[in-house]
């Protein structure tokens, strides 16, 4: 099986994690921004994470999920069998897919480009070199459709930090002192929340770590007070108890 993707997408974080979770085997084909459309129409997406496996492809991060957890062996399940529980971590998925993944993305890319074309330090060695290099050269255009896409300006990534504090509030408030989100066991809810706050986290585990670009004082600021958060610090201890071994990247 092929993962498609662009390695720093945490989306593809939550799909990459969830399939060596479950232990089913894959190679992944990294590509840079932009350039991974060519990989991606070939297959009717226009977004990663894409798994393919000869003619069959699943174009979402939740869709990959569900196909890991059916290859899942039982002690690995990533949604509990209990009907009502595993609503409730389809539910706070989605919920996280919808509201977080996209705020978290907004204001890490906001934070990342003062920082220029030594934010693409990230992919050397995960992508094919000519991407890089094309994607090195277009830079200020590729900014400029990164944030005309995104939607990604001072005011809205204001905006989205607010939301991404707000995201973090309500976690606190509804694992209370347990350890889960859904039930007594890590599920798919946990991971989806930590997979899409590590791009403001950097956890050690990550398999694309954030070190190489001399970031942005406020970007390693937002870092400090995300990893000081009770959610911070809870996604972080998902990351290094649940988080596997390191992939094929
Ligand atoms: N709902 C999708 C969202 C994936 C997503 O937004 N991926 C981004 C990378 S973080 C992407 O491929 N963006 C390219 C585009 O939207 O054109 C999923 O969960 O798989």
């Amino acid at each position: 099986m092929v993962l498609v993707t662009i390695p720093i997408s945490h989306y593809v974080e939550k799909a990459r994690w969830a399939l060596q979770h479950a232990r089913v085997p894959f190679t992944e084909r990294g590509h840079a921004m932009i350039l991974h459309y060519r990989a991606t129409a070939l297959h009717g997406s226009r977004t990663v994470p894409l798994l393919v496996d000869g003619k069959r492809a699943w174009r979402d991060s939740t869709d990959i999920l569900l196909y890991a957890d059916e290859q899942a062996p039982a002690d690995r399940k990533l949604y509990p069998a209990d009907p009502a529980l595993r609503r409730e971590a389809l539910d706070w998925e989605d919920e996280f897919d919808r509201r977080l993944g996209p705020q978290v993305r907004r204001l890490a890319y906001h934070r990342a480009f003062p920082v220029g074309r030594d934010m693409l330090l990230v992919l050397r060695g995960k992508v094919p070199d000519w991407e890089l290099a094309t994607l090195k050269a277009g830079f200020p255009l590729a900014i400029a459709v990164m944030r005309r896409g995104m939607n990604i300006t001072a005011a809205k990534a204001d905006e989205s930090l607010v939301r991404v504090r707000a995201a973090c509030d309500a976690v606190v408030q509804a694992l209370g002192d347990r350890p889960y989100l859904v039930g007594d066991r890590f599920s798919a809810a946990d991971l989806t929340f930590a997979a899409l706050l590590a791009p403001l986290l950097d956890p050690p585990e990550h398999p694309v770590r954030l070190d190489g670009p001399p970031w942005p004082a406020d970007f390693l600021a937002l870092r400090s007070e995300l990893s000081a958060h009770a959610a911070g610090r809870w996604a972080l201890g998902l990351y290094a108890r649940h988080r596997g071994p390191v992939g094929s990247l």
